[in-house]
C-alpha cells in the first residue's frame, strides 16, 4: 500500500494526481500543518526537514520512505506505471520531458516557495515588498519561458498528457496564488486543460 503525509495545496499533490492518473490505491494522513507540529520530533522522525509530502510505500512487504515530491513520481512510473506517462529514455522527446520536470519544481517553483516562506516569516508589516516584487519576476521569466512552448503544443512535452505536466501543474498552482498577473493565453488555455482532468479534481478536492 501506498500512503501518503499530506496537507491540501501544498507538494503531496503531485504523487496523488499521479497515482490518480495511473489508478494506483493510496492513503494519505493529513498532517497538522502548523510550524509548532512539523518542529516535533515526532514529524521530524518521519521528515527531517519538517516539510510535506513523504511517501512511505509497504507493497509487497517493502518498507520504503522518501521525500521529495519530484523522487515520488519518478519512483511510481518507474515501478507502477509500466511505461505510461513518460516518454522512453530512447525517445526524442524524453531530454525535454527531464527538463520539464526538473524547471517545475528546481527553477519555476524555488520564487514561489520563497514568497510562501517570506510571508510566513516577515508578517503583515514586516513584509518587503520589494523582496516578493524580485521574487514574482523571477517567477514571470518562467512563465513567459513557457508561454511560446505551449502556443505550439498541446502539453509541456508534446501533445501527449505526461508526468511533466503533473510536475509543472503543481508549479502553477502556485504561481496562480502569488503572481498577480493573469496567465497569458496559451498557458491559461493548458491550465484550463490540466484542471478539468478528473484525477486533477480528484488529487485537490
Ligand atoms: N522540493 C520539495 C519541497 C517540499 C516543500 O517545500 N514543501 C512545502 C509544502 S509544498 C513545505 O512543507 N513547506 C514548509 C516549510 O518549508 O517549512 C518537494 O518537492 O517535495
Amino acid at each position: 500500500m501506498l500512503h501518503f503525509y499530506h496537507f491540501p495545496g501544498t507538494r503531496g499533490v503531485r504523487p496523488i494526481w499521479l497515482c490518480e492518473e495511473l489508478g494506483i490505491s493510496y492513503d494519505v494522513t493529513l498532517i497538522d500543518f502548523s510550524q509548532s507540529y512539523r518542529a516535533t520530533p515526532e514529524w521530524r522522525a518521519i521528515s527531517p526537514t519538517g516539510k510535506v509530502p513523504v511517501m512511505h510505500d509497504t507493497t509487497n512487504g517493502s518498507d520504503i520512505r522518501i521525500y521529495e515530491s519530484g523522487a515520488m513520481v519518478q519512483y511510481l512510473l518507474a515501478r507502477y506505471a509500466d511505461g505510461r506517462l513518460q516518454p522512453t529514455p530512447d525517445s526524442s522527446d524524453f531530454a525535454l520531458y527531464l527538463q520539464w520536470c526538473w524547471f517545475a519544481e528546481a527553477t519555476f517553483a524555488r520564487p514561489l516557495g520563497e514568497i510562501v516562506n517570506h510571508e510566513r516569516e516577515f508578517p503583515g508589516t514586516q513584509r518587503i515588498p520589494a523582496v516578493v516584487t524580485e521574487m514574482q519576476d523571477r517567477a514571470k521569466v518562467c512563465i513567459a519561458s513557457i508561454e511560446p512552448v505551449l502556443e505550439q503544443q498541446d502539453f509541456i512535452v508534446g501533445n501527449e498528457f505526461t508526468a511533466a505536466d503533473i510536475m509543472l501543474g503543481y508549479t502553477l498552482m502556485l504561481a496562480r496564488k502569488f503572481v498577480p498577473d493573469e496567465f497569458p493565453p496559451a498557458l491559461a488555455r493548458y491550465w484550463q486543460r490540466l484542471t478539468q482532468r478528473p484525477a486533477w479534481l480528484q488529487a485537490t478536492a
